[in-house]
């Protein structure tokens, strides 16, 4: 089922289970903004998610809520994690999805990293 809103928000979604530990995840990063870890299904060779930590429902609801410094912090640890990749030099691609065209599946905000391979026409 694909989210549609910005809330409320459901503590019971699957990053929320993994940010308390209940679901193990393969995780790759961590600081005081966000958790990494690897995607379940991955779509490319490198697959990661980057989520942050406050309970966000999707874009919208994190890009017009989250303070400043949050914003920036979550974006930072994004082009951190694709320098500890080595992604840099082959590039990479962010993708976030949100709303009912998008197919968002899980209500937690997220940020997929995808490299490791020359990708799909834009699109993917
Ligand atoms: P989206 O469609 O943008 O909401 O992407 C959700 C992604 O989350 C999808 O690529 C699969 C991934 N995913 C779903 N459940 C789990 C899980 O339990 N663990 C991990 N690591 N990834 C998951």
């Amino acid at each position: 089922m694909a989210v549609t809103g910005r809330g409320p928000y459901d503590p019971q979604n699957v990053f929320s289970k993994i940010l308390r530990g209940e679901i193990p995840c393969k995780a790759i990063f961590e600081n005081e903004w966000v958790l990494a870890f690897y995607d379940i299904m991955p779509k490319a060779p490198v697959h990661v998610l980057i989520i942050p930590k406050n309970p966000y429902v999707s874009f919208m609801d994190f890009s017009q809520t989250a303070p400043a410094e949050e914003i920036a912090g979550v974006m930072r640890a994004a082009g951190q994690i694709a320098l500890d990749l080595g992604l840099e030099e082959n590039g990479y691609r962010l993708i976030t999805n949100a709303g009912l065209h998008s197919g968002q599946e899980v209500p937690h905000f997220h940020i997929h990293l995808l490299g490791g391979k020359a990708l799909p026409a834009f699109p993917a």
